[in-house]
């Protein structure tokens, strides 16, 4: 029987935040964030227990419509800042949200640093293969070829493969979803949140302004489910076989995880195992928190 203390069953409106979201119509965003709102609430997370991390960009802007703890922090910055707040309070879940530009350009060698630390951290990567924030410049995930702003001619670089590199820097959960498949996109989420260790979900979401190219349309010719084709998850050669797929038919689902999970770094640090940092007593008086307050302000 239901007390005063028990946890109210939540639904995915306990997860929309006063403002609305301010993106394009039929911008793929929506979808990324209506996912994460059902599956913290079938997950059962209460919004206090949750903090969500960003950078900068279209994408970034996430955090202000989700009803959590939240921060916006600065561009390719969103994974450092997780990490930290993880760090000093290693009971709370931290989802980190951002853009391809954000995450796999500005700010990859931290997405590396992050995957080889193995932090427990939910990486959720908007990967619409444009900078749209700042209107349609050419991003790391664009095709060779693709005309942009700053590539009219057709972009002469090749793109980055983020599934491909997650694999090669030791994450153990490697996922792609798309924005219009939202069911599929909620059980990547909630299997990327209970996995114990860093994991990646990189999201096809179209910019219906900027990215004329990989459109919904595109996406919904080429994509297939990788379950629908008996692909075994727990083969980390068969995951990077798949992640090197694009072209006529391209795969969405979960590509790999790790059947041995290696402990993640905040179950590790000797530092962490009395509990959460937050939680413990400071040792000064206060006198002295309002001296250092002071020095750094
Ligand atoms: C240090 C720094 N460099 C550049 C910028 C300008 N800037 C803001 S967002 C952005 C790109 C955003 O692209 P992406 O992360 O793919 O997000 P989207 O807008 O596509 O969702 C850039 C270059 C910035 N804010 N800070
Ligand atoms: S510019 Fe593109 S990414 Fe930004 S809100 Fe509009 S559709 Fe979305
Ligand atoms: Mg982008």
């Amino acid at each position: 029987m239901p007390t005063a203390t028990t946890p109210k069953k939540l639904d995915m409106k306990d997860f929309k935040a006063e403002v609305p979201p301010d993106w394009c119509p039929g911008c793929g965003d929506f979808g990324v964030l209506n996912a994460l709102q059902r599956a913290c609430a079938e997950l059962g997370i209460q919004p206090h227990e949750l903090l969500v991390v960003s950078g900068i960009g279209c994408s970034s802007n996430l955090p202000g419509f989700f009803r959590s703890y939240g921060v916006h922090s600065l561009h390719g910055r969103a994974l450092p800042f997780a990490t930290g707040a993880k760090l000093a309070n290693h009971a709370m879940t931290v989802i980190t949200t951002g853009g391809d530009g954000d995450g796999y350009g500005i700010g990859l060698n931290h997405f590396i640093q992050a995957m080889r630390r193995n932090i427990n951290l939910t990486y959720i990567v908007m990967n619409n293969e444009v900078y749209g924030l700042t209107t349609g410049q050419v991003s790391p995930t664009s095709e060779t070829g693709m005309k942009t702003k700053t590539t009219p001619d057709g972009n002469l670089e090749g793109m980055l493969n983020p599934l491909a590199l997650a694999l090669a820097s030791g994450c153990g959960y490697v996922a792609r979803g798309f924005s219009g498949d939202v069911k599929h996109l909620v059980k990547l989420y909630q299997d990327g949140i209970r996995y114990p260790g860093f994991a990646l979900i990189d999201v096809f979401s179209p910019c219906v302004t900027f990215n004329k190219q990989n459109t919904y349309p595109w996406f919904r010719e080429r994509v297939y489910r990788l379950e629908d084709k008996g692909h075994d998850a727990t083969d980390f050669h068969a995951a990077m076989d798949r992640a090197l797929e694009w072209g006529e038919k391209i795969p969405i689902g979960l590509f790999y995880r790790n059947p041995n999970p290696p402990a993640a770094l905040d179950t590790q640090d000797p530092g962490l195992q009395s509990g959460p940092l937050v939680s413990r007593p400071l040792g000064l008086t206060m006198e002295q928190r309002a001296k250092l307050i002071a020095e750094f302000m």
